[in-house]
This record gives C-alpha cells, sequence and structure tokens, in this order.
C-alpha cells in the first residue's frame, strides 16, 4: 500500500471531524469490548471484526441520507453502528440475550433494522451483492429517489454472482453502489495469490459501470468518493464501483492465529496509517480540539460501550418457548 498521506491541512469543519472521529472510535471499543468478551466464552459461533476498516463505513454513512439503505457481510457490526443501530442491542445479539436485535437467535452475522434501513449481515460471501441490488431495484420502481449501499470484500469480488448482478444493475439502471472493502485478505489468502487483475474497480467496464478507487484509512477520501457515486446514482445513471482499499487489524475471525501475514505489516498499518489517528491529528493540528477535549469523547465512548456490554450480560437469554417464534415455514 502506498505511504501515508495525512491530511494535516482540512477544510472540514471541527465538528465534522469530531463526529468522525467519535463514529469510527466507537466501532473501534465496541469491537475490542467484543473480542473481550469472546475471550471470556460469552459469545458463541463465529465472530469478525472491523477493527482498522472503520473509516470505510463512517465516510460512506456521511454521504448517505435518510432513507437510503445498507447491507453488507458477516462483519457487520461497524456498518450497524455507523447507521445508528443500538450498541447495547447488537452486543446482547452478540451474546446469545434477548435484549439483542434478533431477540439472541441471530447472533454476529444476523441482525437488521427497518428502521436504519440495514438488510443484514450475510454469512454466504457474495450473497447480499444480489440482494442489494434488489433492494435498488425496488427504490427504482418506487421512484423514491434512494441509494443502496452494497458492500462487500476483495475475496467476494472474485464471484460469479457479482458479475450476474453488475450486468442486471447496469442493464436496468439501478440506484446501487457496490462497495468493495479491499482490505487485501480472503480469509488467508492475500489478494495477489487469488486475484488476476488487482485493480477490482475496473471491473464494472465490461458492463459500463464506472468505478474508482478510494484510500480507505481516511474518512475525508472516502466521503468524497460516496458523495460522487451517490450523485451518480441518484441522477438516474445507473450502479457505481467503489473499491475501498482498508486493512483488518485482527485476523478474518476471532478463531483465526493470522499466520499468512507478519506482525510487522500489521504494525506498519497501525502506525502509519491508522484511520482513527489520521482524524485525531487533524483536529489537534488544525486547532479544532485540544488533548483534553478528546480524552472527554473518549470517556463518553468508553461509557457508552461499557452500558453496551453490561447490558448484555444482564439481558436473560431467550426462552425456551422462543425456539418456536419467529420461524418462516
Ligand atoms: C460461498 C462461500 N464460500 C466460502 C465461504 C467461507 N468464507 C467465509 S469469509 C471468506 C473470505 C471472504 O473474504 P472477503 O470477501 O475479502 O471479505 P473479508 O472477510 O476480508 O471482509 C470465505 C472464503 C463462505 N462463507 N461462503
Ligand atoms: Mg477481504
Amino acid at each position: 500500500m502506498a505511504a501515508r498521506k495525512t491530511v494535516k491541512k482540512t477544510n472540514a469543519s471541527g465538528d465534522e471531524l469530531k463526529q468522525y472521529y467519535r463514529e469510527m472510535l466507537l466501532i473501534r471499543r465496541f469491537e475490542e469490548k467484543a473480542g473481550q468478551l469472546y475471550g471470556m466464552g460469552l459469545i458463541g459461533g463465529f465472530c469478525h471484526l472491523y477493527i482498522g476498516q472503520e473509516a470505510v463505513v463512517v465516510g460512506l454513512e456521511a454521504a448517505a441520507e435518510d432513507g437510503d439503505k445498507r447491507i453488507t457481510s458477516y462483519r457487520d457490526h461497524g456498518h450497524m453502528l455507523a447507521c445508528g443501530m443500538d450498541p447495547g442491542g447488537v452486543m446482547a445479539e452478540l451474546t446469545g440475550r434477548e435484549g439483542g436485535l434478533s431477540k439472541g437467535k441471530g447472533g454476529s452475522m444476523h441482525m437488521f433494522s427497518k428502521e436504519k434501513h440495514f438488510y443484514g449481515g450475510h454469512g454466504i460471501v457474495g450473497a447480499q451483492v444480489p440482494l442489494g441490488a434488489g433492494l435498488a431495484f425496488a427504490d427504482k420502481y418506487k421512484e423514491n429517489g434512494r441509494v443502496t449501499f452494497t458492500y462487500f470484500g476483495d475475496g467476494a469480488a472474485n464471484q460469479g454472482q457479482v458479475y450476474e448482478t453488475f450486468n442486471m444493475a447496469a442493464l436496468w439502471q439501478l440506484p446501487v453502489v457496490f462497495v468493495i472493502e479491499n482490505n487485501q485478505y480472503a480469509m488467508g489468502t492475500a489478494q495477489a495469490r487469488s486475484t488476476s487483475t488487482p485493480d477490482i474497480y475496473t471491473r464494472g467496464q465490461a458492463f459500463g459501470i464506472p468505478g474508482e478507487a478510494v484510500d480507505g484509512m481516511n474518512v475525508l477520501s472516502v466521503k468524497e468518493a460516496g458523495e460522487r457515486a451517490v450523485a451518480h446514482c441518484r441522477s438516474g445513471k445507473g450502479p457505481y464501483i467503489l473499491e475501498v482499499k482498508t486493512y483488518r487489524y485482527r485476523g478474518h475471525s476471532m478463531s483465526d492465529p493470522a499466520k499468512y501475514r507478519t506482525r510487522e505489516e500489521v504494525q506498519r498499518m497501525r502506525e502509519e496509517r491508522d484511520p482513527i489517528e489520521q482524524v485525531r491529528e487533524m483536529l489537534i493540528e488544525n486547532k479544532h480540539a485540544t488533548e483534553d477535549d478528546l480524552k472527554a469523547i473518549d470517556r463518553e465512548i468508553k461509557d457508552i460501550v461499557n452500558k453496551a456490554a453490561d447490558f448484555s450480560r444482564s439481558s436473560p437469554e431467550p426462552a425456551l418457548e422462543e425456539l418456536w417464534t419467529d420461524i418462516y415455514a
């Protein structure tokens, strides 16, 4: 990945930067806490953390409007928090409790919110891509001006159903932003070992879908690219591809020892490109905030996450009768 591009001078306002700082920090601290609860045996099943990728959802949510939709893979906690879903409800779902957003019966990969237009949480790699185009089809049919953000990974980008979806989305000029979160790995497979052409954003060319690569460690770059994508979709020109170059600091899931990359590689990313640290520097260097202001935000976020964790442990497990509810049959 290219050397660091620290944006020291910025036109973004102090309030805007503080908002991004707060939102990214909430995801970071939430995921760290989820990792701890997992280690304590309080979270069962799979758990894929989003640490390192925070600028992607926070930047794109800043480009979204009320009523826009989002759908993603199993690495979904950040997307839920960024669109405003309740941290306590998300955490209690991870611990399989009654107060969870799927009443404790879905877990990490299966949460939804009609209110926030969040359509999951999908464990089958690439499965959410045609579903995302379907959501956009509904909006086009209703002529309501909404856009759907359809997130998927660099690994998922090699799936056949992605290209079937590109074809139909372009044919029907659907208002969908395909967001490829290129974190450079698909489980233990580096992109270079699995992908014939490295520039995934060009993959829509055969279908006439424009695309661009974005620095996904810089929330302002993500937001600007998101605004271009959304404007394209809303003006009726059809789909748009954003390949957002990012990096996950943790293993693929909690059970991944991450032997396929060096500690130094991860350390370098953390030290030189960290998305939260970049905004912290912008805030301090542009005198939008003092160290004390940022400490106050840190405390506020820690408090939200601790409350979510307390709720996720005190909420009871679902009653036995719940086994027979919410069944589609
Ligand atoms: C159809 C399918 N094949 C394989 C798997 C196993 N699997 C789970 S995640 C994953 C890697 C996906 O990587 P990527 O799309 O880059 O997303 P990331 O995990 O990096 O966010 C694989 C192969 C699966 N869940 N579904
Ligand atoms: Mg990946």
